[in-house]
């Protein structure tokens, strides 16, 4: 096992990996920025090394000070969180070069996940199903309209290196196949610095549905079940539930055995989870592979008991997953929402303000994992996730009223929060009958005269 872990993140997920890591009796190294001195992840680790300015292209993705960071300390291996550094093939491949390691997939996983298009070919080798499409990228526009026209409309066109909806353009009309091609290749060139595109059919309001994983070093890959995560708004997820409404115990079998028999064929390793569209025919198809721990993670531990945090270390210290872990049964409800530091009311404007004072909701099955404090000021460099409030309950309906108790007993003063959006949403009737899509947000009407 390892014997010292440096955090490459900061935040929550630094708390949280702080946590897996006392538990298991690793020492942890925390990184901050100048902007973060005053952040409970630099005073709950064992140590912390300052790593540069608030900016985080000076700091958080500042690869070599990461590095240096680690070889002072000691530190056996890195934990990349979510979002900076986690997904990068490049440190990935440097902290094997320097002998620490990376805990996520190797680099080569991370860039044979991260270009969209050979992903999706690697899938439906392994009899995942796939989006009707071009096979690969395209080589033109009239290639597009070519393929489109016998597909029939819509189709979407996609940046084979996008994610998070950038370089995605649907096209209704064969003359317009041109045009968005164009604009999606200027797009994703720009974002990316790679413009190849792939071409799919497009599905109308689907669910984003996706299955978590965890893989050891011997072959053992196990699904902890689905997550609902269709209420997003521009890309970004506000809530996440597990298990989703739609999802049989059939339906979930098949996903969890397509989830499985994709990761078998990589050899994937570690925590990844595989995001499934779910169309109105109950029909799933297979849309991008993420190769780290996920925001939402939680609720998935919540209903399967599982600390995926600290299997996700074993599985990287070269440690076999319990046999139990086959066939897992998903227990009760479990909810979470994101409290960011946005005004709801102003297009969730962020809102990086002093925080005055907090309180924490509490009781049975009350979980909020969050680094805010009274007295810290939100530095205006990161995003603006303040905390995750998450819920277990023994169904859906009781965990919708928890989560409403919780959110009401939520206190945070100074910054406005998505606290009282939630509330709206959660008392809405498709939110409660569980009849939406990823189009939800899109037409719900937030009132901000009811805060
Ligand atoms: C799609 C789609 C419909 N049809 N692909 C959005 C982000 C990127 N990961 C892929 N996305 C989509 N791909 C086909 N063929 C609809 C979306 C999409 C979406 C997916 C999941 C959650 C929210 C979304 C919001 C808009 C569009």
């Amino acid at each position: 096992m390892f014997k010292k872990i440096l955090i490459a993140n900061r935040g929550e997920i630094a708390l949280r990996v702080i946590r897996a890591c006392r538990e298991m009796g690793i020492k942890s190294v925390a990184v901050y920025s100048e902007a973060d001195e005053l952040s409970l992840h630099t005073k709950f680790a064992d140590e912390a090394v300052c790593i540069g300015p608030g900016p985080s292209a000076q700091s958080y993705l500042n690869t070599q000070a990461i590095l240096t960071a680690a070889e002072v300390t000691n530190a056996d291996a890195i934990h990349p969180g979510y979002g900076f550094l986690a997904e990068s093939a490049d440190f990935a491949n440097m902290c094997k070069k320097h002998n620490i390691d990376f805990i996520g997939p190797d680099g080569d996983m991370i860039n044979a996940m991260g270009d969209k298009a050979s992903a999706k070919e690697t899938m439906k080798a392994a009899g995942v199903p796939v989006i009707p499409g071009s096979k690969g990228i395209l080589n033109s526009a009239d290639e597009a309209r070519i393929m489109a026209d016998e597909m029939g409309y819509p189709v979407i066109l996609k940046a084979t290196a996008g994610g998070g909806g950038r370089g995605m353009r649907v096209v209704y009309r064969s003359e317009d196949v041109a045009m968005f091609y164009g604009m999606a290749q200027a797009e994703s060139g720009t974002a990316f610095g790679n413009d190849d595109l792939y071409l799919e059919k497009y599905i109308e309001n689907p669910r984003h549905i996706e299955v978590q994983l965890i893989a050891d070093s011997f072959g053992n890959i196990y699904s902890l079940g689905e997550r609902e995560c269709s209420i997003q708004r521009r890309h970004q997820k506000l809530m996440e539930e597990s298990p989703s409404v739609v999802v049989s115990e059939e339906l979930r079998h098949k996903m969890g055995e397509a989830a499985v028999a994709g990761a078998k064929r990589v050899n994937y390793v570690g925590a990844g989870t595989i995001e499934f569209l779910l169309d109105k025919h109950g029909k799933f198809y297979f849309m991008e592979m993420n190769t780290r721990i996920q925001v939402e993670h939680t609720v998935s531990e919540e209903v399967t008991g599982v600390d995926i945090l600290k299997e996700q270390i074993r599985c990287h210290a070269g440690e076999k997953l319990p046999d139990w872990l086959e066939n897992i049964r998903l227990r009760g409800h479990s909810i979470e929402c994101r409290i960011n530091a946005e005004d709801p009311a102003k297009n969730f404007r962020p809102s990086p303000l002093f925080i005055e004072s907090v309180h924490f909701p509490g009781g049975k099955g009350i979980r909020v994992d969050s680094h805010i404090y009274g007295g810290y000021q939100i530095p205006p460099h990161y995003d603006s996730m303040l905390a995750k409030l998450v819920v277990h309950a023994s169904d859906r309906k009781e965990a919708i009223q928890r989560m409403l108790g919780a959110l009401k007993e939520f206190i945070i003063e100074g910054p406005k929060t998505t606290i009282p959006f939630h509330i709206q949403l959660l008392e809405n009737e498709k939110v409660q009958s569980g009849n939406f899509d990823t189009h939800f947000l899109e037409s719900f009407k937030y009132d901000p005269s009811r805060e």
